[in-house]
């Protein structure tokens, strides 16, 4: 009971520092973003594929070159990437305007980049300056921009309550505009989402609720925590939702689009589940990513021990040992080929949406423009290239 209020409290709690911090950011702010429509062709202002293909490669660069700075030592502590989620990030936040807001999780800066933040606070935000964008207070994982509304979390879920702060933000001062909120498949069982997607539907709020279902939380595999079909839960709360394969950008961009027209029209909040696929490890320096940084000199290290304790005299039965070994064999095998898997990845499939030339110039410029970035900010930090 005390835990059933407490979480209650939390939720209100929450809420209530949400719809603070959206307030103020909606009447202090000169909201910015990427000029609006410059993306959108034809007469059905359709988003153009060069536009997404750009979006994600910039995210994706942008990401190995914060593995790098990682790598040197650059940035501590643990690093969360969104490799593999470029198409969902790409495709919601083309659709995005001015005054539009969104609620991140742990694996933030794909969406950031996506909605046009400017690279370089974000980059010195990660190595821990105080000229970062939040003063180097915030890290990776807290990252939050007031000209951008948007706001990331490493609290598993907590995207979900943020967005409702937004969105009933939105509602009450600037009707039209919506938040999206992304979270992972992980998320879809902590109480405060599942709250806020019954208090979203209640008060009829402008918000997406993007789940990117990678099908791992960590090393816990979904199906072995989640119950039922994620879609059919939201429905249960009288939204809509629908299922995008989030490996396609073409495909979650138009979805987003119906998503997002829907909310901006007043018509209430929906739900959308993006299948996606984890192509690194949980984060940067996980040891089963690492396995595969150099497979064979790391197998040969771990293979002795496992022999000597599948043999070894003491210890469990030979049964479970055996399973055991198993299940270490199988999901060292999948990692592997997951990570082996060219079609498991957003870039390699939307390939061809575009023309080979056009793609090998946004390539370049992409390159150009990243390595500029990390190049005025180690300047700005006062650090080595
Ligand atoms: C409330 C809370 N519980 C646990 C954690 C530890 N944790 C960090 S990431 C993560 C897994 C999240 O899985 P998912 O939401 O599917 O996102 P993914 O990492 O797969 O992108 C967990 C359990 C946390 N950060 N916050
Ligand atoms: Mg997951």
């Amino acid at each position: 009971m005390i835990l059933l209020v407490g979480g209650r409290l939390g939720l209100v709690f929450f809420l209530h520092m949400s719809l603070h911090m959206a307030q103020r950011f909606c009447y202090l702010s000169s909201v910015k973003t990427i000029s609006k429509g410059d993306h959108m062709q034809g007469e059905r202002k359709e988003v153009q594929p060069e536009y997404l293909y750009r979006q994600m490669v910039r995210a994706r660069r942008f990401e190995e070159a914060l593995a790098s700075l990682w790598r040197r030592g650059l940035i501590s502590g643990e690093l969360h990437l969104g490799t593999g989620e470029e198409a969902i990030a790409a495709g919601f936040a083309a659709h995005l305007e001015d005054g539009d807001a969104i609620a991140l999780d742990h694996r933030s800066t794909p969406p950031l980049v996506c909605r046009g933040l400017p690279l370089e606070p974000i980059i010195l935000e990660l190595i821990g300056s105080e000229k970062g964008l939040c003063s180097g207070w915030g890290g990776h994982m807290h990252l939050f921009s007031r000209d951008f509304l948007a706001a990331s979390s490493g609290i598993v879920g907590s995207s979900a309550p943020l967005a409702l702060g937004f969105a009933l933000a939105n509602k009450h001062l600037r009707q039209g505009k919506v938040a999206v909120c992304f979270f992972g498949e992980g998320a879809m069982n902590q109480g405060m989402v599942l709250e806020s997607l019954n208090l979203a539907r209640v008060w009829k709020l402008p918000v997406i609720f993007v789940c990117k279902d990678n099908r791992w939380a960590i090393t816990t595999r979904s199906k072995n925590v989640t119950a039922g079909c994620l879609t059919k839960r939201a429905r249960a709360y009288d939204m809509p939702a629908w299922k995008v394969n989030g490996l396609r950008v073409d495909d979650v961009c138009k979805t987003a689009k119906r998503a997002i027209e829907r909310a901006r029209e007043g018509r209430g909040p929906s739900f959308v589940l993006a299948r996606c696929s984890r192509i690194d490890g949980h984060f940067l320096g996980d040891p089963l990513f690492r396995i595969f940084e150099e497979p064979l000199e790391q197998v040969k290290t771990i293979t002795p021990p496992l022999i000597r304790s599948a043999i070894a005299k003491p210890g469990a039965p030979s049964g479970a040992r055996a399973r055991a070994l198993f299940c270490i064999s199988k999901a060292i095998a999948l990692a592997g080929a997951d990570k082996l898997k060219n079609f498991k990845d957003p870039l390699f499939i939307s390939k061809n949406l575009i023309l080979e030339e056009k793609r090998l110039e946004i390539e370049r410029e992409v390159f150009e423009e990243i390595e500029k970035a990390v190049r005025t900010s180690l300047e700005v930090a006062g650090l080595k290239r």
